[in-house]
């Protein structure tokens, strides 16, 4: 039995896209960041810093969304995972580079910018955080420009961590990155990627 913690409203949204394109049926802990059960000390056991998602894949916990992915399709023997260890190591690239350069950073440039009201935005905090965002979707719209998928020739785990985690980018104009616009239409097009987003937009 897999049991997924964190909302759609969190960084579980690329989980939850994740079982949608392996059809896992699962149990679904739809709890926010900062919810009161994320506090519990059964969900510390589980995730000691408290944050969401985390998984118990039949007693086996695992946290971290990007890693929670890979696992996921990996054991379940998805086209979505390469059997190319060079591919493999591209998804592995691509979501350890999200992680770091943009995970934090877009989240917060869309909030300061557009997401929060207008009252509570920082330009400065926005203005910070573009100066990261921008020269990551550089890299990313270059990458896109030599080859349509991240890694490989065919959408992977790759694609959908590093398209799940730039969800914040769709109320963004990227029509200055082409390549990167065009690449994240066709990744959040995808049936799973529409029925995770549904959830967080319900
Ligand atoms: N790198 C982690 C980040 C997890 C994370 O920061 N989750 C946020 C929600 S998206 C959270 O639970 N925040 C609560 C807190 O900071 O206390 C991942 O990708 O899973």
């Amino acid at each position: 039995m897999l049991t997924i913690y964190g909302s759609a409203n969190s960084r579980g949204l690329r989980v939850i896209w994740m079982a949608a394109e392996l059809g896992l049926k699962y149990e679904h802990k739809d709890w926010l960041p900062r919810a009161p059960e994320t506090k519990a000390a059964d969900y510390r056991a589980l995730n000691p810093g408290g944050r969401v998602p985390t998984i118990d894949d039949d007693g086996f916990i695992l946290s971290e969304s990007m890693a929670i992915n890979l696992y996921l399709a990996k054991k379940h023997k998805s086209p979505l995972y390469p059997s190319d260890p060079k591919l493999e190591a591209l998804c592995w690239q691509w979501s350890l580079w999200e992680t770091d350069l943009l995970d934090r950073q877009i989240v917060t440039y869309v909030r300061h910018s557009v997401a929060l009201p207008a009252a509570e935005r920082k330009p400065e905090v926005a203005e910070k955080a573009w100066l990261e965002v921008a020269p990551a979707f550089d890299v990313l719209d270059t990458a896109l420009g030599k080859s349509a998928w991240l890694a490989g020739p065919a959408f992977s785990v790759g694609d959908l961590n590093v398209a799940g985690a730039l969800y914040r980018a769709l109320s963004i104009d990227t029509s200055k990155w082409a390549n990167l616009h065009a690449w994240l239409q066709r990744c959040w097009d995808r049936p799973a990627a529409k029925h995770a987003r549904a959830l967080r937009e319900k």
